[in-house]
């Protein structure tokens, strides 16, 4: 039994995400969240929504609303639709949190104590037609790195470079289209990120076990051309976290707030405060500071490809340099990106599928099991309707649904609606519990390591094993000549239905919590010992037969679906 605290990157609140969102963040963190519960550990799972920054505001505008009204109504909507997906939050937080306003005013503090914070007299983009300093997201231009025409003022989605607006190439205004831009000066704060090259470095290098996709973008900002940045941490809007060192006021940054990835993942910490606040929890320090028994702690992040700089850089940036003992992360799971049918997921042109409209048309499983499965884990990976339609009625209804259904049918009308009595088992039964203890065996060692592809193959194989003894033992035959051996064959099914609703409900809880009540069955303890746990459900313990527990997608739908949801292509 260890402590496990799990974080996802927080999404952003501007509107509803899409399912390649879900799948790089909040969704594998689930799995393995659920897994480590089910088997003995403590965890903590946070997640929040970003609500700071120009996304926000921007957002707001659009909706014509106050910003802080806003974020509160999305807020809401995010945690409901979170729900929806049993996403397993101990604490859904708010980056704009007074929590999360003071720890990050705490950290600004701490770190210009610690001499690594400087003031920069810079020009930045100010905009005439617009009336006002252009931070970051107002601006899009041409990326000096790879010439991708849209990278953003603070970041290029083609190849991740973190940017300032300033090194753009054929800048203009996303408020207003302008070019019209022209340099004025400003006082901002930067981080000495540079100061501290050899101490993250040094860091990165003695992590074991890293997956590649994150230590290589690591060691790549830390490395190209001029190496680790000073990194700017305030901005020019009125909505977000107030510049300050601790509660006093930082002079020459009135009006000033700190740059939405300086508080993002601060939330991580203030969500733990805010669990607490909420009455959920009474102590987070044991989770966070290391002086407090967070020295025990294993912390695991969860996030997209993208947000690796800010987690592998960035962040242990503020956390070493406040000198102060805060839980670093112990290992940092990354993921490429889910394209969309032959293109990428696109919120702003509504290709895709969103979050709502995925469980307004499947349950959640559905989705789960897909996502998981195909998570884009060694290389980007595709949304297409024909694999989530395969992936669904194959391992879902054909191979899992069916074994349940069968073997419950199939008892209620020989037997009864009770685990049959008599019989004994035999070299095939032997052989079967023997290599599904080595299945599940192989399924554990996959989770404990986050390979989640490969954890679903072990699971699925798992389930497919349940398919060939039935298919091997035909006790719709045996029951003819030997109703005893049937009866045995049977009950050892009846029992497997129980093992699979438990090992499986970290990816299908919904389905697992069907199964687990259909059997009856009180005991969903993990099958440490597999063979015993063929044995829970004894002779004469009564079950029901489970409703359809998964349906097949049909053909019609599925085009139909791909229809709806193709938005506009680009
Ligand atoms: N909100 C970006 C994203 O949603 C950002 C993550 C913050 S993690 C601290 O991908
Ligand atoms: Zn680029």
């Amino acid at each position: 039994m260890a402590r496990h605290l799990i974080t996802s990157a927080i999404p952003y609140i501007n509107g509803i995400k899409h399912l390649g969102n879900l799948v790089g963040s909040q969704l594998p963190a689930d799995l393995y969240a659920r897994y480590l519960r089910a088997r003995g550990h403590e965890v903590l799972f946070l997640c929040a929504t970003d609500e700071h920054g120009t996304p926000a505001e921007l957002a707001a505008a659009k909706a014509g609303k106050p910003v802080a009204e806003y974020c509160a109504e999305l807020h809401q909507v995010q945690a409901e639709i979170a729900k929806g997906f049993r996403l397993s939050f101990d604490h859904f937080g708010r980056s704009s949190s007074p929590q999360n306003h003071a720890l990050t005013q705490h950290f600004a503090g701490a770190l210009e104590r610690e001499g690594l914070i400087r003031e920069v007299s810079e020009t930045q983009m100010y905009s005439k037609a617009d009336g006002r300093f252009l931070p970051d997201r107002y601006i899009e231009g041409t990326c000096p790195n790879c010439g991708f025409e849209s990278a953003r003022g603070d970041q290029c989605d083609n190849c991740t470079k973190q940017l300032d607006p300033v090194d753009l190439i054929n800048p203009h205004s996303t408020i207003s289209g302008s070019t019209d831009l022209e340099m004025r000066e400003t006082k901002h704060l930067y981080l000495r990120q540079s100061t501290m090259k050899d101490r993250l470095e040094k860091w990165i290098d003695t992590r074991e076990g890293w997956p590649v996709l994150t230590t290589s973008i690591a060691k790549k900002w830390l490395n190209d051309g001029d190496g680790l940045q000073d990194r700017g941490i305030t901005r020019d809007l009125d909505w977000g976290v107030p510049v300050k060192k601790g509660d006093q006021d930082w002079p020459g940054m009135e009006g000033k707030v700190f740059y939405v990835w300086f508080d993002a993942p601060i939330e991580y910490i203030a969500c733990a405060q805010e669990w607490v606040e909420a009455g959920k929890g009474d102590d987070w320090e044991r989770w966070w500071r290391t002086d407090k028994g967070a020295d025990d702690v294993r912390y695991t992040q969860f996030m997209g490809k993208d947000n690796v700089p800010f987690h592998t850089l960035s962040f242990p940036c503020t956390i070493l340099g406040s000198n102060e003992p805060w839980k670093l992360v112990d290992y940092i799971k990354s993921f490429n990106y889910l394209n969309y049918d032959g293109g990428q997921f696109s919120t702003s042109r509504g290709r895709g599928v969103f979050m709502d409209q995925a469980l307004d048309i499947l349950p959640a499983d559905y989705w789960r099991w897909w996502l998981l499965s195909h998570v884009p884990e060694t290389s980007d990976s595709e949304f297409t309707w024909e694999s989530f339609q395969s992936g669904v009625n194959k391992d879902l209804a054909d191979v899992l649904g069916n074994f349940a259904s069968r073997v419950t049918k199939f008892c209620r009308s020989k037997f009864s609606e009770a685990v049959p009595e008599g019989g004994q088992r035999g070299a095939r039964e032997e052989q079967l519990i023997a290599d599904l203890t080595a299945k599940i065996r192989e399924y554990e060692a996959h989770m404990e390591a986050v390979e989640i592809r490969k954890a679903a193959a072990a699971l699925r194989a798992a389930w497919v094993m349940g398919n060939e003894y039935l298919q091997e033992v035909a006790p719709w035959s045996t029951f003819k000549t030997d109703p005893e051996q049937a009866a045995m064959q049977i009950r050892l099914a009846l029992n497997m239905i129980r093992l699979y609703a438990v090992i499986s409900a970290p990816f299908i809880p919904d389905a697992s919590a069907e199964l687990l009540e259909a059997m009856h069955a009180t005991d969903a303890e993990w099958p440490t010992d597999v063979a015993a746990a063929l044995e829970v459900l004894k002779e004469g313990h009564a079950f029901t037969v489970p409703d359809v527990t998964f349906r097949k997608i049909t053909d019609a739908e599925r085009e139909e679906w791909a229809e709806r949801f193709a938005g506009v292509r680009d």
